[in-house]
């Protein structure tokens, strides 16, 4: 997969690809990452990029004119490439929006800056705007570097065969179980014995029970939407009327 990424700062971009699973994955052919710099594309002496904005206001806009040269470059080599905008106005990023994302071949990001983008290149280019969160950065480079990453471990043969996407949270829509290695005692604290047991069964119900567990706990809302065996929602139900047990010792709660 192609990811073609339109920025001010190039450098922001790169060293992200310098090291681990993305680095494999760049130099097996897996992914081909492209920071762009706009500037590359701005004409005159001093190669301006933004202005201020029509009917007045504070900040700048970036201009169309680099962003639109830039983009028609990259969709002369790849010609059915999609294009997002970086922006707090996007649809919000999840790892539902990173699956849907697998389809394209190339993505073209566009990383805005500044109070934003003229609003031309949306109308004209841009195929889908999205951000990563109810929040406003600097810029739209960490989003692209967010979106990179969790698109990119999803493609087959990006993860080694140790570990696999699917084995995640939010795979299946709930949180991870605990994870522990060597050594079996640290400071104090112990390994839960099933884990050292060698009891396969045991093992994965216990992994199971936990995710579900966590997942009650941390963050219920994932529940109505992740996929439960009828195995599940008997621990679940179990759980509840443990927690519920509880909670009935303490006068004044209302559950
Ligand atoms: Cl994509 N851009 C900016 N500037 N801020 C954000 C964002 C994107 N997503 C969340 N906050």
């Amino acid at each position: 997969m192609n990811f073609i990424i339109l920025t001010l700062f190039p450098d922001m971009i790169s060293s992200m690809f310098g090291n681990g699973v993305l680095k494999r994955a760049v130099d097996n052919g897996g992914i081909a990452v492209t920071p762009v710099n706009i500037r590359d594309f701005a004409e005159g002496k001093h190669r301006i990029t933004d202005d201020r904005p029509y009917g007045g206001g504070c900040g700048m806009v970036m201009k169309p004119e680099p962003i639109t040269a830039a983009i028609r470059s990259a969709k002369k080599e790849f010609p059915e490439a999609y294009t997002i905008l970086l922006t707090p106005q996007g649809r919000i990023f999840n790892q539902k929006v990173a699956r849907d994302l697998l389809q394209h071949k190339t993505l073209i990001l566009i990383c805005g800056r500044y109070e934003g983008v003229d609003e031309r290149i949306r109308e004209e280019w841009v195929n889908d705007e999205v951000s990563i969160g109810d929040y406003i950065l600097t810029g739209g480079e960490p989003a692209a570097l967010v979106i990179v990453d969790a698109v990119s471990r999803l493609i087959p043969g990006v993860l080694g065969g140790e570990s696999s996407a699917e084995e995640d949270s939010f795979s299946d829509g709930l949180l991870e179980y605990p994870h522990y290695t060597r050594p079996r005692s640290f400071e104090g604290a112990e390994v839960p014995n099933i884990l050292l047991s060698g009891d396969h069964e045991k093992i994965r119900q216990w992994r199971r029970k936990s995710s579900l567990m966590r997942t009650l706990l941390k963050r219920p809302e994932l529940l109505e939407s992740s996929s439960l065996s009828a195995e599940d929602i008997e621990l679940l139900e179990e759980l509840d009327l443990r927690i519920k047990k509880v909670l009935q010792k303490y006068p004044g709660n209302d559950m």
